[in-house]
């Protein structure tokens, strides 16, 4: 089995004043590597350095093949057609999306390099997996270079719908690039009904949201809601060490009576600002009290080179700054704000030390801070506040559900999770708690897996959160 995603699993970080290779943090890393366990697996991807990285032959089991970028790629394919163009674009335009033809000839490039490497490399028959939106135009290159190959893609973030994705100058070749699958992949129904009725739209492709026939070819299409590693988080959180670390955070933080969370890498799609604004406005009209409520606020450095991303970042740091100077005391921040990525023992112990977790984007394929959240409240206590605008939602009925647009209805549902009745928050994370029992990260790789070879899936439904 081959994957390729844009980036290797792994990066390069000093401990002990020596050089060691890590896995990477983030969504689609901390996703696929306990579903991938115990197989065979060939990972192809940018090393995330210039051409002249020199990467390890395997790490942690995956055999590791480098696709390197020299410096004109990375910032027009990644920072630019990547992160600049598809990002804002495919989540609703939070942020207007910039189309530039030379960012669009190097996104075919460097798609095509990605497709070559798959093609040396992979044994005859293989099953390969391609991920996210950096490589939409790989299936269809690759099936013409190897044709024996069965090949399933899967986009971690949304589709957009067809009003928006058709802006995009590329849309024809984008959409002709997935359909190269055998099995196109999204985190919700919506976005799969979203790509199938553009692809007929555009294309002229026919079939149901489930299976389009293009190009004399089946290609099935379906919703494949990504999860957490269930087990392992409970795991850790029942560790006693962490559950003592959970309350030493809280004596650090002045032992107040609720602890407020936020976690999130730092992009304008997470919906920081929002739920600053609306924690300084409950402070202020008195609904939190410095005594009574803190928020730990984790921002992990995300994509720095990328100019929108350090405006963001100075508009969070100003509004911290703004909520801190005016509700502090000396000694006691009422934001406590954190632009670092912490250990995941940390971050376990943060979430049992959290009686609010606050997740809050304006748009999210899936969101796996929220399930993380829940898994690892394994005394079924904690409310959790989440954006209807992730896929999560979806699935996690009994969270506190909020439009993030609507600050009233933020601060309204802010105060409501505060105040929640114990028995009441109980029963809802009881129920979110089976909901990513059942469903967590090996479910969903196999199911898609399943569905790529038996050719008679079609994609699964969110499990009942009843
Ligand atoms: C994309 C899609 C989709 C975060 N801070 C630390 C840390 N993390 C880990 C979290 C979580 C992951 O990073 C973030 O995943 P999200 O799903 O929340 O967000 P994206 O990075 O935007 O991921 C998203 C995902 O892909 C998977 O398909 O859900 O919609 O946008 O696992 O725990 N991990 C550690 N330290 C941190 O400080 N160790």
């Amino acid at each position: 089995m081959v994957v390729v995603a844009n980036r290797l699993p792994v990066r390069r970080v000093e401990r002990d004043g020596e050089m060691h290779w890590d896995l990477s943090p983030g969504g689609l890393v901390s996703a696929l590597t306990p579903a991938l366990a115990g197989r065979p697996v060939m990972w192809i991807g940018w090393p995330g350095g210039g051409v002249e990285m020199i990467v390890p032959a395997q790490h942690a089991g995956i055999e590791l093949r480098p696709v390197p970028l020299d410096d004109a790629e990375f910032e027009e394919f990644y920072l630019g057609f990547s992160n600049a163009t598809l990002w804002p674009l495919y989540h609703d335009a939070v942020r207007s999306p910039a189309f530039h033809r030379e960012w669009w000839y190097a996104y075919v490039s460097v798609n095509d390099r990605y497709a070559r490497a798959v093609a040396e490399a992979a044994a005859p028959g293989a099953t390969v997996w391609v991920h996210d939106y950096q490589l939409q135009l790989v299936p269809k290159m690759l099936r013409a270079m190897r044709p024996d190959l069965r090949i399933g893609f899967f986009l971690h973030i949304p589709f957009p719908p067809q009003e928006l994705f058709l802006q995009l100058p590329w849309r024809r070749p984008v959409l002709e690039g997935l359909l190269g699958a055998d099995l196109v992949g999204f985190q919700v129904q919506g976005a799969a009904s979203n790509f199938s009725r553009v692809a007929r739209r555009l294309l002229g492709a026919s079939g149901t949201d489930t299976v389009l026939d293009y190009d004399g070819r089946q290609v099935r299409v379906g919703a494949f809601p990504i999860s957490v590693d269930t087990a392992a988080l409970i795991k850790r959180a029942s560790d006693p060490a962490v559950q003592a670390r959970a309350r030493q955070l809280r004596d650090e933080l002045g032992s107040p009576e609720v602890v407020l969370l936020g976690v999130d890498r730092l992009d304008y799609t997470k919906g920081i600002d929002r739920r600053l604004i609306a924690i300084g406005e409950l402070f202020a009209d008195g609904s939190l009290t410095r005594s009574r409520a803190v928020l730990v606020q984790i921002a992990v450095p995300s994509r720095e080179d990328d100019p929108h991303y350090r405006q963001e970042r100075e508009h969070l740091e100003q509004l911290v700054g703004e909520v801190n100077g005016s509700y502090s005391t000396v000694g006691h921040p009422a934001v406590h704000y954190l632009y670092q990525s912490v250990e995941l023992d940390e971050l376990v112990a943060l979430y049992l030390a959290a009686d609010v977790m606050l997740v809050t984007p304006l748009r999210d394929g899936m969101n796996l801070v929220a399930k993380e959240y829940v898994a690892s409240r394994v005394d079924a206590s904690g409310a959790l506040v989440l954006s209807e605008f992730t896929g999560a939602a979806q699935e996690l009925r009994d969270a506190i559900l909020v439009n993030p647009h609507d600050l009233d209805g933020l601060k309204t549902a802010i105060r409501h999770a505060v105040g929640l009745d114990p028995n009441e928050g109980t029963a809802r994370m009881r129920r979110m708690r089976r909901v990513v029992r059942r469903h967590d990260v090996q479910a969903w790789a196999k199911s898609f897996l399943a569905a790529l070879h038996d050719g008679g899936g079609h994609g699964v439904a969110p499990p009942d959160p009843g």
